[in-house]
């Protein structure tokens, strides 16, 4: 008899949409786990953590927050992010907390185009387009340094820095990251994106390390693009992207407009990788919390779904992975859709959905 694996999951649905969504991968995951005949199960711990937890408790999640989650396999997000709490603190006090303190240096972000949803960039003679947002996780603009001087508030002088921070290590391994992520699809390309134009120190610094990389991967064609140009690249030549490198900032800005471009936001996953393991990574959909929806029952599940199948490539389940996926594109390619992608279907209906097709 072989014996079951178990897997010990911590799930932080934290704001708004957050809960709906997060309840909804794990009502697949758990399909996922009821269908394998006993094979693999999940073991779910569920922290309150948030803008909720912070009205009550001062802070988004308590100082011993990290060291509960570090006996943990992975960690399923939902969003954060609520209009009680200035934004920056609910950013920092939760969601960059846990992937600067577990060194999740890669954040992995496809543009993933689904069957029948409609988009602002696919035209009826399109070839295959999908290509892959690698965001650096852990410095660069969100490193988190320099201060406000106060002392002239209210005369209209006040001072504000707001530094970036590029290690060379920080930008090898990224690029790395990306490189070996290149090798394993059938466009072998890396664009990296900079503004090192305007940006001399940190971002030159990033070009250099890119340009000796690029030597070690010979067989991967490499480009290195400005971060104004590649927006437009976005638009006008997405057939030209398969593996697109940046720093924290820009890749943030750049995977959301690659999501809108897809279709909309609600469809993209992301990971949040301690490539190393020597701590818990993180799954969550790329998008925030969406007060304008949330509670409605009618926000879109895909993103998360598409973050819990990630989460079972991480823990080793790869056939269900792709399993997941291809339940994911037999929903959409039915046309069983949430309103932000233009259908009727609510959060529950796509969920449901999802598993009769798994
Ligand atoms: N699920 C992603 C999320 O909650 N995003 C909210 C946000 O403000 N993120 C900023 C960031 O990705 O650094």
């Amino acid at each position: 008899m072989t014996s079951q694996r178990r897997f010990r999951i911590a799930a932080i649905p934290a704001d708004g949409v957050g809960a709906e969504v997060v309840a909804a991968g794990r009502t697949v995951l758990d399909a996922l786990a009821a269908a394998s005949g006993g094979a693999f199960a999940f073991d779910w711990t569920e922290f309150p953590w948030g803008s909720d937890y912070y009205a009550e408790h001062g802070v988004m999640m308590p100082d011993d927050g990290l060291a509960t989650l570090q006996d943990f396999e992975a960690i399923y997000f939902g969003a954060v992010g609520w209009p009680t709490v200035p934004d920056h603190i609910s950013l920092w006090g939760l969601r960059l907390r846990i992937c600067q303190g577990f060194d999740q240096w890669a954040n992995v972000r496809p543009v993933h185009f689904l069957p029948g949803v409609v988009s602002p960039l696919r035209k009826a003679d399109d070839t295959e387009l999908d290509w892959v947002v690698v965001r650096e996780n852990s410095e660069g603009e969100y490193a988190g340094l320099g201060g406000r001087n106060l002392s002239a508030r209210g005369a209209g002088g006040e001072v504000a820095v707001q530094s970036a921070l590029f290690t060379e290590v920080g930008c090898e391994r990224i690029i790395r990251f990306a490189f070996e992520l290149a090798r394993t699809r059938a466009r072998k390309k890396v664009s990296s994106v900079t503004k090192s134009n305007a940006q001399q120190y940190g971002m030159v610094l990033w070009d250099d390390t890119f340009r000796r990389v690029a030597s070690d991967y010979p067989d991967v064609e490499t480009e290195s693009v400005l971060v104004d140009a590649m927006s437009a690249k976005f638009v006008l030549h997405p057939e030209d992207l398969s593996v697109v490198v940046a720093s924290n900032l820009n890749a943030d800005i750049l995977s959301d407009l690659g999501s809108a471009l897809a279709g909309s936001l609600g469809l993209a996953a992301s990971a949040n990788l301690n490539p190393e393991r020597r701590y818990p990574s993180m799954f969550e959909p790329v998008h925030g919390s969406a007060p304008d929806i949330a509670g409605r029952g009618v926000c879109n599940p895909i993103g998360a779904v598409g973050s819990a199948a990630f989460m079972l490539d991480h823990l080793g389940l790869h056939d269900e992975a792709a399993r997941l996926g291809k339940a994911i594109e037999a929903t959409t390619g039915a046309g069983v859709m949430t309103p932000d992608v233009g259908g009727t279907a609510t959060t529950a209906d796509v969920t449901q959905a999802i598993i009769d097709h798994l």
